[in-house]
């Protein structure tokens, strides 16, 4: 049997080879990616994203704790949990995080827990999530967790990816000052104020309340991120949401229930809205960009070769030519004159 197939007939050994050719880009799970395509588009997708060692990692363990064994006798659901860059040098958090998950969720199989390690560039990354995404949906999870440390243009790569963005904060992380650097508010569907045990966390709950207020309505986050071709998903209007602030203590299991039914809410607005269509188009669009801009550098990138670069890019140290002029030269292939 294809690849493909045994891991759309449910085979796990057979997904976690998958996912592993296409963590590493190979043939074969291009391949298998393409044939898997169309089985894609039914998993509710929601990225997490915050501040290194927020608790993000032991808040997707409780969520998917929650998905499996849902309050009310409502049926279990398939979660699964993509975790880019999950060792933290900053907090070492993830190891306990992951002890955690490994306790509670073991032996389950309605669920799969991934983690990537950051590649280099940061298309690569987005790239290789994007289609691990695409294997878990198309393996039928009704979730696909997208957990991402990251402050900046990672959030909002991953805003991209997801229907659904968490944006995780705790006390005393100097969170005010992170958050609207970040632009973090403008991507957040549903903020989290975890750690809500610890003292600080009215200030921080206040601060994230009146900046929201300060960013409702926001026409100028089209502006913030204009250098793409597209806004991230969560960047256009969502009349009808504001996002609520969910305070949680994913060590305790506090707030987590509530938590997971804010994240249906917001499936349930997206279809209700009209938004999910328009999310989805978005989605793939900016996954389309993100490849044709990989498809066409690489493709460039052999058409020149090494030494008329160097030329360039001396020229353009030089100062005899402009950036622009340089682009000039290696894109149309202009050959250089002595000016
Ligand atoms: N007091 C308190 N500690 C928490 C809570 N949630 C998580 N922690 C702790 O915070 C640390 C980091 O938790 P993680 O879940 O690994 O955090 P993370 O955001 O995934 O961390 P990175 O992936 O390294 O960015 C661990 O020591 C957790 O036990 C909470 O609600 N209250
Ligand atoms: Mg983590």
């Amino acid at each position: 049997m294809k690849l493909a197939d045994s891991v759309l007939a449910g085979d796990r050994l057979a997904l976690a080879r998958l996912l592993s050719y296409v963590e590493n880009d190979t043939a074969e799970g291009r391949a298998a990616l393409d044939s898997l395509f169309p089985h894609t588009g039914r998993s509710h997708l929601v990225g997490v994203t915050g501040a290194p060692g927020t608790g993000k990692s032991s808040l997707v363990n409780r969520l998917a704790y929650v998905f499996r064994h849902p309050p009310g006798g409502a049926s279990p659901r398939r979660v699964a949990v993509v975790a880019v860059d999950p060792s933290s040098p900053f907090t070492g958090g993830a190891i306990l995080g992951d002890r955690i998950r490994m306790r509670d969720l073991a032996g389950d199989p309605g669920v799969f827990i991934r983690s990537m390690a950051a590649r280099g560039s940061l298309g690569g990354l987005a790239g290789a999530t994007a289609g691990l995404v695409q294997v878990f949906d198309a393996a039928g999870y009704d979730l696909v967790f997208i957990e991402t440390v990251g402050v900046g243009q990672g959030e909002v790569d991953i805003a991209r990816l997801a229907h659904t963005t968490l944006v995780v904060e705790a006390p005393n992380l100097g969170d005010e000052i992170q958050a609207i650097k970040a632009g973090i508010l403008e991507i957040a569907d549903i903020l989290v104020v975890n750690k809500a045990d610890l003292p600080g966390v009215e200030n921080t709950e206040r601060a994230l309340r009146s900046m929201l207020d300060l960013s409702q309505p926001s026409p100028r986050s089209m502006v913030h991120h204009k250098a793409s071709l597209s806004p991230p998903a969560s960047l256009i209007g969502q009349p009808g949401w504001v996002p609520p602030i969910q305070r949680t203590i994913s060590t305790e299991a506090v707030g987590i229930e509530e938590l997971a039914a804010l994240i249906d809410r917001h499936r349930d607005y997206l279809g209700e809205s009209g938004n999910w269509q328009r999310r989805e188009r978005l989605r793939l669009e900016s996954e389309l960009e993100m490849l044709l801009r990989e498809a066409l550098v690489s493709r460039w990138r052999i058409s020149i070769s090494e030494s008329q670069y160097q030329a360039v890019l001396g020229r353009l140290v030089e100062r005899r030519i402009s950036p622009r002029q340089a682009v000039e030269c290696l894109v149309d292939g202009r050959v250089l004159r002595d000016t």
